[in-house]
């Protein structure tokens, strides 16, 4: 579809429209359309933008990241079909690879989805492998790479299905999230929640990051500590509360 630049939900409609193309590439699972919809009403509710929430989130993931021994960036349909340049470029700055990581189980989907990030500039993407696999959880998302998630001391897990970041925190891993709903279970497990559209956020948190390259470790580290997860979510729900009132 051909949405005019002048539409007044031009970013709306054309996000939507990336799902769709996502679906019918093979990239996209059917249930990222009803994902997607769920998000759209929180992004209602945020008010379409970065909020300073979402913003104080994304500096502490971008020190954490930095300051990360092994990093790796967990890629689902949604999130391939929405940003695929911009997870190459975060994997290409942070020098870790991307994991294909999806929920509705689909061999052909997996390598969809590695074959569309290379065309965008990635270079390491790495599938899950069969005889791998993560404790704590029963989906198909335990199901993980030796060189990925396996091994991984910080995981960014954005666009997440729920259940999988609770058993990587029993793992032993920190897990960062981007999720629209501050009250999903992802977001309130998860180590730091950025609560914002993926499509907002990515950019940003590359931004940040190539910022805090400069910085020394124990300036990363103090960033990291000021940080509390809890009363950032706290933060967002009454931003949400105050818009709807
Ligand atoms: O590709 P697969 O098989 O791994 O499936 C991916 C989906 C997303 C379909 C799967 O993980 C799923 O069903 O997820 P949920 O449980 O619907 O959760 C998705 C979360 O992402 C919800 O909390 C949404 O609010 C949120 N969300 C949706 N779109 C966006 C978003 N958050 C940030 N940016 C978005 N654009």
């Amino acid at each position: 579809m051909k949405i005019p630049k002048s539409h007044p939900r031009y970013n709306s409609l054309r996000t939507r429209d990336l799902i769709v193309k996502g679906v019918e590439k093979g990239i996209t699972s059917i249930h990222g359309l009803i994902a997607h919809g769920r998000g759209e009403s929180f992004d209602y509710l945020i008010g379409e933008k970065t909020n300073d929430f979402a913003k104080i989130s994304i500096d502490s993931a971008a020190a954490l990241l930095l300051l990360a021994k092994y990093p790796v960036i967990s890629v689902n349909g949604n999130a391939a079909a929405l940003v695929p340049k911009e997870l190459a470029e975060l994997s290409k700055i942070l020098g870790c690879p991307l994991e294909v990581n999806i929920f509705h189980t689909s061999k052909l989907r997996e390598i969809k989805i590695k074959k569309y990030l290379k065309k965008f500039g990635a270079k390491n993407v790495l599938l899950p492998q069969k005889y791998t696999k993560i404790k704590f959880l029963e989906s198909n998302r335990k199901y993980t790479n030796s060189n990925g998630i396996l091994k991984a001391d910080v995981v960014f897990v954005p666009l997440e299905d729920g259940d999988r970041a609770e058993a990587l925190i029993k793992n032993g891993k920190k897990i960062i999230t981007i999720d629209l709903n501050p009250l999903s279970r992802t977001a309130q497990m998860a180590t730091i929640s950025i609560i914002d559209n993926i499509t907002r956020g990515i950019p940003l948190l590359i931004k940040t990051i190539k910022q805090y390259r400069k910085n020394n470790r124990d300036k990363l580290k103090k960033i990291i500590k000021k940080y509390n997860n809890k009363n950032n979510l706290k933060k967002s729900l009454n931003y949400i509360f105050q818009n709807l009132s």
